[in-house]
């Protein structure tokens, strides 16, 4: 039996991913905080279904002999890091320990991987934000990088590792270059939830608007179930390389509203206002990918579009606000 280990196992894409390799017949292995494991009600609640079939081992990305430990006791023949700081927004706030965790963490995976799995495969969760201030539109594997804030910059240098241990150590390490993954999983911090989660509310009376930030901004989103279907495809090559997964559409954040009200028979103009607040520092303007490399040599193409998604994710918020 395969083993795989996930870090950020908790997660949107960590617990997808647990479902898919748990169906192909993996040994699934997650690196969770002692505190998720103290607080299985709050912090594990995405994983609650695969509770008896994934095994969870308390562990720290930001201390080597703990990852050391934890690669030594399950020998694993595939290795996902999706652990990070992930919201954008605090990044903002806290520069320093977006910084340290997600640079530490994965140089502390990546050198574990070397010293005690070197015959297994790696995958980064690289990210669009690394395009930033885009230098191109739509963007691909050689479009250069320009982040626009701490998280953008932690993944640039965890990028820039992963290709790093490719090449100075002959490893199989790669980075997805994955654009804005959503789904009824995700956390109510990122935009499409927040709006998708106030729609529920509003429409049984528990709000009455929603107070977002930039309107105007543009992302390529996709769901996360297609996503982590890409990661597991990149491990699966002979050779290493890097692949942008992205649905290659781009809409504003105003057009999410205005589809995710229209759902519920709202209309988002009487409930959407934006405020100062919610602005970034540094705004990404547009992200728009071009996944045809994926498409060639992975063979991967997203089942679920933005209309599709949008339904998805406000049903399942309709149903989850009925009874509050
Ligand atoms: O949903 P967001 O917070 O996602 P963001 O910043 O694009 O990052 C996500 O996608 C990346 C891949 O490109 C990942 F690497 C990252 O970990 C994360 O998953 O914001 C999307 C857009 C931004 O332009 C933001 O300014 O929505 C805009 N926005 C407008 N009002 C808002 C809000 N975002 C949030 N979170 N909350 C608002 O009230």
């Amino acid at each position: 039996m395969k083993k795989a280990l996930i870090s950020g196992i908790t997660g949107q894409d960590g617990s997808y991913l647990a479902e898919l390799l748990h169906g192909k017949g993996y040994g699934v292995y997650g690196i969770v905080r002692r505190v998720a494991l103290e607080d299985q009600a709050n912090r594990m609640n995405r994983l609650a279904h695969l509770s008896d079939k994934i095994r969870l081992i308390p562990g720290c990305l930001e201390t080597y002999p703990s990852l050391y430990k934890i690669f030594n006791q399950v020998q694993p023949d595939e290795i996902y890091h999706l652990a990070a700081q992930s919201y954008v927004s605090y990044s903002f706030e806290d520069e320093f320990s977006t910084l340290n965790t997600n640079i530490n963490g994965t140089h502390f995976m990546l050198s574990a991987f070397k010293d005690l799995a070197p015959s297994a495969k790696f995958y980064f969760a690289a990210s669009s934000e690394m395009f930033g201030k885009v230098h191109e539109v739509p963007q691909n594997e050689s479009t250069p990088f320009h982040p626009r804030s701490a998280y953008g910059i932690s993944k640039v240098a965890g990028f820039d590792l992963t290709r790093n241990y490719r090449e100075a150590y002959g490893l199989f390490a790669v980075n997805g270059i994955l654009y804005n993954h959503e789904s009824e999983r995700r956390g109510f911090e990122f935009v499409t939830r927040k709006i998708s989660s106030h729609v529920a509310m509003i429409k049984y009376g528990l709000r009455d608007r929603l107070e977002l930030g930039n309107l105007d901004a543009k992302r390529d989103w996709g769901h996360s179930k297609d996503y982590v279907r890409a990661m597991w495809m990149m491990l699966q090559q002979e050779k290493p390389d890097d692949f942008v997964i992205c649905s290659e559409e781009t809409h504003t954040v105003r057009e999410f509203c205005e589809r995710a009200f229209s759902i519920a028979g709202l209309d988002y103009r009487n409930y959407v206002v934006s405020k100062p607040e919610f602005y970034r520092p540094a705004e990404v303007d547009i992200l728009l990918g071009n996944c045809s490399k994926a498409k060639k040599i992975l063979g991967w193409r997203p089942e679920i579009g933005f209309d599709m998604l949008i339904e998805m994710m406000v049903k399942s918020d309709l149903e989850r606000f009925k009874s509050k």
